[in-house]
């Protein structure tokens, strides 16, 4: 399987999370790459590339241009406006309040903010980019007739809506590669977000649309981030009635039925008859994540992974979350590996 990654994913390296009222040690680190890098070329998984320039066309065809121009200028104005430290909403437009968009810099970060726990830095604009980028790359390589590749995207993009940023993520890589996917002549996309949090801004980038199927399994919002997205009723709307599915699942969910909620969603993709499966791939369910509750183990990533194979689907699978960074190469990894073991 082809692997497409870029070291730009380094310059996305904030010092502060607001974890727990502190500031603490990102938990998204450039260090998760890095170790996902390294075991993909142990494995000797395929061949691993640098991303191609796309330019803004295709991010455009899924964010707002005034949302992709805040971000490219958010840290510079941050810096201008005096600040000290890193670039944190302090107000949000909550219930009953003006959604409109202010002047100030600090008012534009509560205004696109759907999560106030990723600060950003010096470089943020850059490396989510360059992970756009990867994720085009590697769904060029589908379009091209690929049957699977892997985008080892950083930061990662599943909460990032229209116009909206948190999560850690910034541009959605999943959302903007499924639409390039369509606009290269797939009439319908499936995707699958295994990530244990709720892929709230790729849900609502396809809410209304029967185009591209969002099915997710995810930790259940009463328990979980992102807490305001994910619960199963919500299923799309207008066109897309019917084209979202959400399969929220309880503290403590072990692989049997993290794999019963799998049977379901693939059933519904098959039932959908989709050209190509879009895979957010966060192995953030592992037993051992340090800030979720599901409980797979490593052999279980393996397991899960031969029946994404048996779909038999043209494949892109696009790293989301996943902390636990001892383990994290090992998850992801087992994921491809078992993929490619239903092929064989
Ligand atoms: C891409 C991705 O996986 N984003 C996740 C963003 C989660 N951000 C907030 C996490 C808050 C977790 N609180 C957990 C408390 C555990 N005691
Ligand atoms: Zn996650």
């Amino acid at each position: 399987m082809l692997t497409v990654f870029s070291t730009d994913h380094l310059l996305r390296s904030p010092r502060t999370e607001l974890y727990g009222g502190e500031l603490v040690r990102p938990h998204e680190s450039p260090q998760r790459a890095q170790i996902v890098l390294e075991r993909v070329l142990a494995q000797r998984l395929g061949e691993v590339i640098a991303p191609a320039d796309f330019g803004m066309a295709p991010l455009l065809r899924v964010h707002d241009p005034e949302y992709i121009e805040f971000l490219q200028q958010a840290w510079t104005d941050w810096v201008a406006a005096g600040n000290r430290g890193e670039a944190i909403p302090d107000c949000w437009p909550a219930r009953r309040m003006a959604q409109r968009r202010p002047h100030s810099i600090t008012g534009k970060l509560g205004y696109y903010a759907m999560a106030g726990e990723s600060s950003i830095s010096q470089g943020t604009w850059e490396a989510a980019g360059a992970a756009a980028a990867v994720a085009l790359t590697a769904a060029s390589g589908i379009k091209n007739g690929a049957r699977a590749a892997f985008a080892l995207c950083r930061p990662p993009g599943h909460h990032a809506a229209r116009d909206l940023y948190g999560g850690y993520c910034f541009l959605n890589n999943a959302a903007i590669a499924a639409q390039y996917l369509r606009d290269g002549g797939a009439a319908r996309v499936a995707i699958l977000d295994v990530d244990f949090h709720h892929g709230n801004g790729t849900q609502d980038i396809f809410y209304e649309r029967a185009d591209v199927l969002y099915v997710s399994l995810h930790g259940n919002p009463a328990d979980a981030f992102p807490y305001f997205s994910g619960y199963a009723d919500e299923t799309g709307a207008g066109d897309g009635d019917g084209f979202t599915l959400n399969l929220p699942l309880p503290p403590g969910t072990e692989f049997g039925v993290w794999q019963d909620a799998l049977r379901i969603a693939l059933a519904r993709i098959a039932q959908f008859r989709a050209d190509a499966l879009v895979v957010s791939l966060g192995v953030d369910t592992f037993a051992q994540d340090p800030i979720s509750f599901f409980r797979l183990q490593s052999q279980d990533f393996s397991t899960y992974g031969r029946m994404l194979g048996d779909c038999a689907l043209p494949t892109l699978f696009v790293l989301e979350g996943g902390y636990a960074v001892g383990e994290i190469g090992i998850n992801v990894v087992n994921v491809l590996s078992g993929f490619e073991e239903a092929q064989a």
